[in-house]
């Protein structure tokens, strides 16, 4: 079966965007087109509340256009999980976070699991997301490498040693069974951290992609009778205008 999914990387930089879309066209069935994006406006990065609130415009337009094209669902590639269920009012097709996507996955094949993002200024969003999604008893820490989620993008930066090095600590100190990757611009190093580190590494593009094919398959969609209705039509004022639900 033949689907398009609409992967939207919430930040503005494309290179990452391109990264994305790599590990999802990697995960992704041979039916499976992947078309991958960015808001036309936003932050560059997110890293902490006021990035994740600036860039959720942007990212709701990516959504209500690819749902005008007919995508057969969309992907939210950011480990925040910025307006998901927002994006779930504007959706009839399944819209999936890459953090939700890992959540799940991780409790299929581990007991336990870290997460292990970029800036410790990130770590309560992703608290905040464990609790939200109901896997407080499943996630040992949520552990930040210390380093901005752009180093992720320069060769060079040491980034990646500094995730290895935090994923050895998690693995020493957590008696955890799998770890997360939390931050879309990880998805490229997931194969090599797993063969490194011998437990599931999980990389919330490609569990996100997987899910939403399986979504499809099943024929679900998301459900237009409670919280996720469409948003009511009335005016928005100023510069968001544009936005007004119609
Ligand atoms: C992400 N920020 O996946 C998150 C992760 C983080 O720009 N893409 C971002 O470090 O908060």
């Amino acid at each position: 079966m033949a689907i398009r999914i609409n992967v939207v990387n919430p930040n503005t930089t494309l290179s990452m965007t391109e990264k994305i879309a790599a590990a999802a066209r990697a995960a992704a069935a041979p039916g499976t087109e992947i078309r991958a994006v960015s808001p036309a406006m936003g932050p560059v990065s997110i890293e902490g509340w006021y990035d994740e609130a600036f860039c959720v415009p942007g990212l709701l337009e990516e959504i209500r256009k690819a749902e005008a094209e007919g995508f057969d669902g969309h992907v939210i590639a950011c480990f925040d999980d910025p307006g998901l269920e927002a994006a779930r009012q504007l959706a009839r097709a399944p819209v999936v976070g890459i953090a939700e996507a890992a959540m799940h996955v991780a409790t299929l094949v581990a007991g336990s699991f870290t997460i292990v993002t970029t800036l410790g200024r990130s770590v309560p969003t992703l608290e905040h997301l464990v609790r939200k999604y109901g896997f407080a008893h499943h996630c040992r820490k949520v552990r930040a490498a210390e380093f901005p989620v752009l180093a992720l993008e320069e060769p060079g930066s040491g980034a990646r040693e500094r995730l290895r090095a935090e994923i050895a600590r998690a693995v020493a100190e957590d008696r955890c069974e799998a770890i997360l990757l939390g931050c879309a611009g990880m998805a490229d190093l997931h194969a090599a951290l797993e063969a490194e580190f011998g437990l599931p590494v999980i990389d919330g593009v490609a569990a996100a992609t997987k899910l939403v094919e399986a979504l499809v398959g099943l024929g679900l969609r998301t459900s237009k009778i409670g919280g996720f209705a469409p948003p009511f039509p009335k005016a928005y004022t100023g510069a968001f205008a544009r936005f007004a639900p119609r």
